[in-house]
């Protein structure tokens, strides 16, 4: 008679009250057992982001083996450019870009990623936490009547630079080369799309918020108006009782709900090389695209 090896149980730990759990006791890679997958999964759904410490033998071709087992991966991005032979990796370089401003994953297009996983390639020797906040608790803490409201409301998003948003970077002390050609490249194709500012989650049933950097109006509200609405909302998502922070360390990987949350790179590490390496996973949902096609990035998985 043989006996079944049973798969060695994760160990989940959270890491705040409103989001974030550590997940130990499991060496991540493409030969997982089934049932230690769905407790990822599930672990996932739970508390929006999770992390993994000393995952030191993950590299690229582990990092999208392990993804393989949670989704589809999509392309690295609708318009960046992916880490040469690696399309589906995109690289997070503090050469060119920085995430310091809250958003959820490429919001610009009618298929949202469902998951990202990210994880530290090179790390400055401080600052570059990464920051998330949880969406669904967002939604449920809004008093009724601003429920009933956002229930209704649709937003348009953009991938095209909001220039009114930012700084005036030439004025204040040039503009960085490596910083404008990424950003030209990032918005060499413009995507617009509508999307309902509340999303019901295909695999919870919960509710949550859809807002973040990429929004550029509210439909029907003038973008006064819009600046108004937004800050109130954007507000309830990101304040700091309903967040977790991340201090990396080597060996690092983060996965998050991308349709539960929003995160922030803090950009507190001076001029020192930051990395790291992402993948996203094709999400389900289709809204109403109205500028851009982005069937070449992901299919539909519904
Ligand atoms: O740099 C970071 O900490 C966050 C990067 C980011 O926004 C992403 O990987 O999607
Ligand atoms: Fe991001």
């Amino acid at each position: 008679m043989t006996t079944q090896l049973e798969a060695p149980e994760i160990t989940v730990a959270k890491a705040g009250g409103a989001i974030g759990a550590v997940i130990g006791n499991v060496e991540l890679g493409g030969d997982l057992a089934p049932e230690t997958v769905a407790a990822i999964r599930q672990a996932l759904l739970d508390h929006k982001v999770i992390f993994f410490r000393d995952q030191h033998h993950l590299d690229d071709a582990g990092q999208l083996a392990f993804a393989k087992l949670l989704g589809t991966p999509t392309l690295a991005h609708p318009t960046s450019k992916s880490l040469d032979g690696a399309a589906n990796v995109l690289p997070i370089d503090s050469d060119y870009s920085k995430a310091n401003s809250w958003h959820t994953d490429v919001t610009f297009i009618d298929r949202i990623p469902a998951i990202s996983l990210l994880r530290a390639v090179t790390l400055p020797a401080y600052g570059g936490n990464t920051a998330w906040a949880n969406t669904v608790t967002a939604y449920a803490n809004l008093p009724q009547s601003l429920q009933a409201l956002v229930d209704r409301l649709w937003a348009v998003h953009s991938n095209k630079y909001d220039y009114a948003g930012h700084a005036d970077e030439g004025r204040i002390g040039g503009v960085d080369v490596k910083v404008e050609e990424h950003r030209k490249q990032f918005e060499s194709k413009v995507f617009e799309t509508e999307h309902p500012v509340v999303r019901v989650h295909p695999e919870t049933g919960e509710r949550a918020l859809v807002l973040g950097h990429f929004v550029r109006r509210f439909v029907g509200l003038s973008s006064t108006e819009t600046t108004a609405l937004f800050q109130l909302l954007q507000n309830r998502v990101t304040n700091l009782d309903n967040t977790v922070r991340w201090q990396w360390q080597p060996g690092d990987l983060a996965i998050w709900d991308n349709r539960a949350t929003q995160h922030y790179g803090v950009a507190d590490y001076d001029d020192l090389p930051r990395r790291l390496h992402r993948i996203t996973l094709a999400g389900g949902v289709r809204s109403t695209p109205r500028t851009g096609d982005a069937s070449h990035f992901s299919a539909l998985d519904n």
